[in-house]
């Protein structure tokens, strides 16, 4: 097999998917790549891709990536690998049936117009604002409400529990990207002053959400509804709730698990995906003014619905292309649990391997201007939706095979609602004085210097009122 031989002063200090997609276009789609002791599988193609994540899943766990999260997510279904891992996907894919995902929509659209008190502020104040934040938090607030009812409202204050979210996230990036794990020395979190608060916030975050279980299971006990497939409760359509009224036997250390989990990948991510999605439209203002059109004709001021979100196609398109060149993560990371054959090359048990899926999303062999923002590049808009079937594995926003995000739906209509109404109402551009956006990674991509934005309220006097007739009817005008 190709071997790259790294010198670690050429990945420190850098994304290190922008090195490995270096070392992909001289060694190709699979190379070893090893320092000292360590060494990784770097996959960048995809059928290899679909042979890890599908066709041979069963040879194959988290490995490294269960290393990394354990700390915060333990047996939670991202990590989690087996029996557990089986048991866990059967009992929690059904809590987010369509009725469910259908009726966060709305809830999309109340926390992306409460976002609208904040940019009005920035609006007003003429002071740029850094829309990461404000995206991540944003973010914080839809999935606290979706996957326990618990409203964080951090978008407008912050508290100790929300400060203790975002030490845990900065953690799981710190160890996504450190060469050592420091961590496991025994002791190590009574003396290292980061670990300590790590160790600090995990108790204040697992307290929370004992609490919430256990306010959860009381209602559970008051209750007199019926459980059954497609259960959602008006007073609590959590997750959370749906998994304690299904009368699911498990331990409250893995449900807490399981509810870290989805708190941790379904905040980050999103929030990634708006910010990298607002960075694009920033140098594609014909892309901005195509959303705008398709909201402007559709939606106006009021909210998106359900029935909206499958007219919203250029929308959607938009941000399919930025999870194109912004995949988060931007790598899947696996250990062969068997030996595995790729073409003539075999990879033995034991191995770690990282599917850079920032490789395959940008591969010149796979795409066309592969580096560039073109959201019709999938074809047209009445076509399916690109996902990991109708792109055979060279596009994996969400995964694919078997550990295929499990929030992939509920994710591009929280996208779509935030970026429609926001796109509506305001205009953005960059702050150049706060220097370059660069990126950084940990587990998703972030800036380096935040993407600072000056906000405008957008003029709509002379834009007309909706000319296209929804077919579903959302009550209530958002930032009216
Ligand atoms: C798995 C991406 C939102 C819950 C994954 C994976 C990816 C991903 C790439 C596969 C990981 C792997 O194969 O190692 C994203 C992106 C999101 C998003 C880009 C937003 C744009 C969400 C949301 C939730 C969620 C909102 C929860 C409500 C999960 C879970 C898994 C997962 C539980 C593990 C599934 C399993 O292993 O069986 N996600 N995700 N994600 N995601 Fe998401
Ligand atoms: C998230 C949630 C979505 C699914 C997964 C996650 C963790 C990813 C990690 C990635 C590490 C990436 C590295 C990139 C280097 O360039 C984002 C928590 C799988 C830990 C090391």
């Amino acid at each position: 097999m190709p071997e790259a031989r790294g010198d670690i002063r050429e990945i420190v200090g850098q994304p290190v998917f922008v090195p490995l997609y270096k070392l992909f276009l001289v060694y190709g789609k699979i190379f070893r790549l090893s320092f000292g002791p360590k060494s990784f599988v770097i996959i960048s193609d995809p059928a290899y891709a679909k042979q890890i994540l599908l066709t041979n899943a069963d040879k194959y766990s988290k490995g490294l990536l269960s290393e990394i999260l354990d700390f915060v997510m333990g047996t939670g279904l991202i990590p989690a690998d087996g029996e557990i891992w089986k048991a866990r996907r059967r009992a929690v894919v059904p809590a987010l049936h369509r009725k469910y995902v259908m009726s966060m929509v709305d809830m999309f659209g109340d926390c992306a117009a409460h976002g609208g008190s904040t940019l009005d502020k920035y609006a007003t104040s003429g002071v740029s604002l850094d829309m990461e934040n404000f995206f991540s938090r944003l973010g914080l607030d839809i999935i606290g409400k979706a996957v326990f009812n618990y409203d964080f409202d951090s978008l407008t204050h912050d508290d100790p529990v929300i400060q203790a979210v975002y030490t845990l996230l900065r953690e799981v990036e710190h160890r996504s990207t450190a060469p050592i794990a420091y961590w496991n020395i025994p002791g190590i979190q009574f003396v290292v002053p980061r670990q300590k608060r790590c160790q600090e916030a995990l108790l204040l975050v697992n307290e929370c959400l004992d609490g919430l279980i256990d306010k959860c299971k009381k209602l559970v006990e008051e209750e007199d509804v019926e459980f059954g497939e497609e259960f959602l409760s008006e007073r609590d359509p959590s997750i959370l709730h749906f998994l304690l009224a299904s009368g699911d036997e498990i331990s409250s250390k893995q449900l807490r698990d399981d509810l870290m989990t989805m708190l941790i990948a379904g905040h980050e991510t999103t929030a990634a995906v708006l910010t990298w999605t607002l960075y694009l439209l920033a140098q594609h203002p014909e892309s901005a003014a195509a959303i705008r059109k398709e909201v402007d004709a559709l939606l106006g001021d009021r909210k998106p619905g359900v029935e909206d979100l499958k007219a919203l196609k250029v929308t959607t398109r938009i941000i399919n292309e930025a999870m194109r060149l912004y995949p988060q993560p931007p790598v899947l990371i696996r250990r062969a649990l068997q030996d595995d054959q790729f073409d003539q090359y075999t990879v033995p048990a034991g191995s770690d391997l990282f599917i850079s899926v920032w490789n395959l999303h940008r591969s010149p062999k796979l795409w066309d201007e592969p580096d560039k923002f073109k959201p019709d590049r999938f074809g047209p808009l009445d076509g399916p939706m690109p996902n990991e079937v109708t792109e055979n594995f060279a596009y994996l926003p969400f995964g694919g095979g078997r550990r295929k995000c499990i929030g992939d739906q509920f994710a591009i209509f929280e996208a779509v609602v935030a970026l429609a109404m926001l796109m509506r109402r305001y205009e953005f551009s960059l702050d150049e004085s706060k220097g370059t956006v660069g990126m950084t990674t940990g587990a998703t991509i972030h800036t380096t210097n935040g993407l600072n934005m000056f906000v405008r309220r957008r003029d709509l006097s002379a834009v007309p009122p909706p000319s296209r007739a929804a077919d579903a009817v959302s009550a209530g005008y958002a930032f009216a």
